[in-house]
């Protein structure tokens, strides 16, 4: 058994692209799922609390909605040829609802997937936060967190280049605390007042509705060239980002500054941010632009699989934390959400960890029905003035009634908070509490006062922070401390990542304004490009045709902040990738134990045949370089690789295709034994980095002779475009 563990240190690096060499080893706990006992913490408690509302259909009779058993497989006729009746109230149930089973997607970010899990907070942090969540160390609270695309709508591809939403609910004995982010840690615009000028123009043209789920188009590159403040959230999605190899491989950010505020009034500025305990990575755009056709679940798939295999994937919770009074000490101003706080600037000091571990009993009920609202906030917590995040306070509660057609969906069992709720707000469509309070006013005398205020004081009321006030003029404008830069923070981003995905942010912009149909629009984004940086500029200008910009230096500099690469460092675990076992049906010699062996590390061996034979797990006719993160190509199977199909059952060249794509989308090909000999004549297949040949003496190791160059190497060299011209 040849040993693989440079192999899938590689296969770490996938996407990661610097990976090459990584530690291989990892720690991953994984936490049980399992229901509360009777005075077990809360936080077990989520999937008990949902059972209550779920309907178990075994061993029943069907029935009507209201009750009484039925057949509903014919409608009442006169006569076996007969019209049917108005009177069949069976059928006019079943249609009815069915009429009526969609509710309107998400206005932005339709297309999602959601798990439930458990925070666990790292500490006593009453120092900083009167949320009771974060005031005990072990503590556990409740979670859902739903993924999204932004753009596309309900039934798009996963891999669409997008931001990413990454929605947190914290069911805290305080009620429902949500952090609605994302997984780029700044915004497009500044103001909410923009936020329909940002959506009609990255969303699909009104006459023709194309393109879907894409910004590859001309009013999205309009806006952008037209409002500078995009600018920077568009270079991050440009880069990896844009294209996560998965929602389990994202960090996420609150994007806005909050307020932490103390029992004792102190307040601070906060920014939240979700870590990644997995690593990060993304996929390269032509395979996302592949998998979008073959496997457009390519994302919930993975997050779906990944926690009912127990692979419970986990993020840290922290914080950047900031004195009130330094709102302007870092250049730029922290109501603004389009740029970002470094962390070298202000390190992020981590609260507790999120782990995700069980998936929705039904996608409707649970991830469709979920309203977070940015609204939603606990004692401890404060907003900003950020004008976005004040809009957004507006926005979310506004759409959520008119996508559940009433003010009652707070009712429904996943959004229920697990705090007992009273107030005096009453009846409305879909109403599902009994109220029995006579006196729903406030102040009352006949219900002795009940519900009674709560104050910071006493029955530990919300507050708002102490120090927090306002006064101006009423104007319409942007602040000054706004609109003075758009252009260095995006340079910052760009000079913060490895060349290969400097060329990869690059080749993603050339891809997206090749599509420009309006010569205006090309030229507004060449300009503003060369703005942030010549280089770039220049070479979109070359695939545009454009005539290459001389420098425009005023907002050009240097720096560069830590951990916004996707791509610099090996994945922390690799749990849930797949490796392609590629063999035929009478040569499993080898793959039944390295199937065990990487199964220890959470690894898929997927066994690849001519036919579903025993210990194969897909066939050639159906298997497909996107869903492989490395391919190993077993002893003995060299005539796979000839001209002509070793089996009629499955297409000429299709193993050679397998190979050569996975090794162009950056994934390591491995090949044992006498396939060695086959690894040069793969179409594109060079030795190097990411192709391993097992040597005689039986262990895995990387054709190229050159280990210096191959550390310092990088997958992304495999594909195509990557061409040295950079600069
Ligand atoms: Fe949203 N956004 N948004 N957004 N947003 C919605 O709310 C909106 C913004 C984000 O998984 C909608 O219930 C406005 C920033 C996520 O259910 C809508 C503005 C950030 C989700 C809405 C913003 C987000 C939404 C659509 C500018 C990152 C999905 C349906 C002021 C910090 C949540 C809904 C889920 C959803 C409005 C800007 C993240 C229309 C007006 C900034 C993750 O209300």
């Amino acid at each position: 058994m040849p040993s693989l563990r440079s192999f899938l240190a590689l296969t770490a690096s996938i996407s990661s692209v610097a990976a090459i060499g990584c530690p291989y080893g990892y720690d991953s706990p994984a936490l049980e799922r399992r229901d509360a006992a009777p005075g077990e913490p809360q936080a077990q408690s989520t999937e008990k609390f949902l059972k209550q509302f779920t309907v178990n259909d075994n061993d029943t009779y069907l029935t009507t909605d209201v009750g009484g058993p039925m057949e509903d497989q014919n409608s009442l006729s006169v006569g076996e040829r007969g019209p049917t009746l108005l009177e069949d109230f069976i059928f006019r149930q079943k249609i009815t609802h069915f009429d009526h089973e969609r509710v309107p997607e998400r206005a932005v970010h339709a297309r999602g997937a959601g798990a439930h899990g458990v925070f666990e907070s790292y500490g006593d942090w009453s120092n900083i936060t009167g949320a009771s969540f974060l005031s005990k160390p072990g503590k556990q609270t409740p979670v859902f967190v739903r993924f999204s695309t932004v753009a596309g709508s309900r039934g798009s591809a996963d891999t669409a280049r997008d931001v990413h939403g990454f929605a947190t609910r914290f069911y805290t004995d305080e009620g429902n605390f949500d952090i609605v982010g994302n997984n780029i840690p700044v915004f497009f615009i500044q103001d909410a007042i923009l936020f329909p000028d940002l959506i009609h123009a990255v969303k699909p043209s009104p006459d023709s509705e194309i393109p879907q789920a894409a910004t590859a188009h001309d009013s999205a590159w309009d806006f952008f060239s037209q409002q500078p403040s995009t600018l920077h959230t568009l270079f991050w999605a440009m880069a990896g980002q844009g294209i996560a190899r998965s929602y389990r491989h994202i960090d996420g950010f609150g994007v806005h500054t909050f307020r932490f505020v103390t029992d004792s009034g102190k307040s601070k500025l906060v920014k939240f941010h979700f870590k990644t305990l997995q690593g990060k990575a993304g996929l390269v755009w032509e395979e996302a632009q592949q998998i979008a056709g073959k496997n457009a679940d390519f994302h919930r798939g993975d997050l779906f699989e990944a926690i009912e295999a127990g692979r419970f994937p986990e993020w840290e919770f922290g914080v950047q934390i900031v004195d009130e009074e330094d709102v302007l000490k870092y250049g730029f101003d922290l109501m603004d959400p389009t740029k970002y706080l470094r962390e070298e600037d202000v390190p992020i000091t981590k609260l507790g960890k999120m782990t995700l571990n069980r998936n929705p009993t039904n996608y409707f009920a649970e991830t469709e029905q979920v309203m977070f609202q940015p609204g939603h906030i606990v004692r401890g917590v404060d907003f900003s003035d950020d004008p976005l995040l004040q809009g957004r306070l507006f926005s979310y509660l506004d759409t959520q009634i008119n996508r559940n057609g009433g003010p009652n969906f707070e009712q429904l069992p996943i959004n229920r908070p697990r705090a007992p709720i009273h107030n005096n707000n009453r009846d409305g469509a879909g109403q599902m509490f009994i109220h029995g309070n006579t006196a729903p006013y406030t102040p009352n005398t006949l219900n002795s006062g009940s519900p009674r205020q709560a104050t910071q004081q006493k029955g530990r009321g919300f507050f708002t922070a102490p120090q927090r006030s306002a006064s101006g003029k009423l104007v319409r404008t942007v602040a000054a401390t706004f609109s003075a830069d758009y252009w260095s923070q995006p340079r910052l981003f760009f000079n913060s990542l490895l060349p290969q995905e400097q060329q990869f942010l690059i080749n993603a912009i050339r891809f997206e304004t090749a599509h420009l149909q309006s010569e205006t629009v090309k030229k507004n984004v060449l300009t503003q490009l060369n703005r942030i940086h010549n280089g770039v500029a220049r070479q979109v200008a070359q695939v545009l045709g454009l005539t290459p910009p001389a420098a425009d230096p005023k907002f050009y500099h240097e720096n560069k902040t830590i951990g916004v690469s996707v791509f610099e460092k090996p994945l922390l675990k690799l749990d849930g990738l797949k490796v392609g076992y590629l063999t035929t049906q009478n040569n499993l010699g080898d793959a039944a134990a390295l199937k065990a062996s990487l199964a220890k590390d959470g690894v898929d061996l997927i066994v690849v045949a001519e036919t579903l034979a025993k210990g194969v797990d897909q066939t050639y006719s159906a298997a497909d370089s996107t869903g492989f993160d490395g391919v190993i190509v077993a002893s003995g199977t060299s005539k796979l690789f000839g001209d002509k199909p070793a089996s009629a059952l499955y297409p000429a060249g299709r193993p050679a295709q397998i190979v050569s794509e996975s090794y162009r989308f950056g994934k390591p090909v491995g090949f044992l034994g006498d396939a060695s000999a086959t690894a040069t004549s793969i179409p594109g297949v060079k030795p190097g980095p990411g192709v391993y040949v097992q040597s005689a003496g039986g262990k895995a190791k990387r054709a190229a002779a050159n280990a210096t160059a191959a550390a310092n190497s990088t997958s992304f060299q495999t594909t195509s475009d990557m061409a040295a011209s950079f600069k």
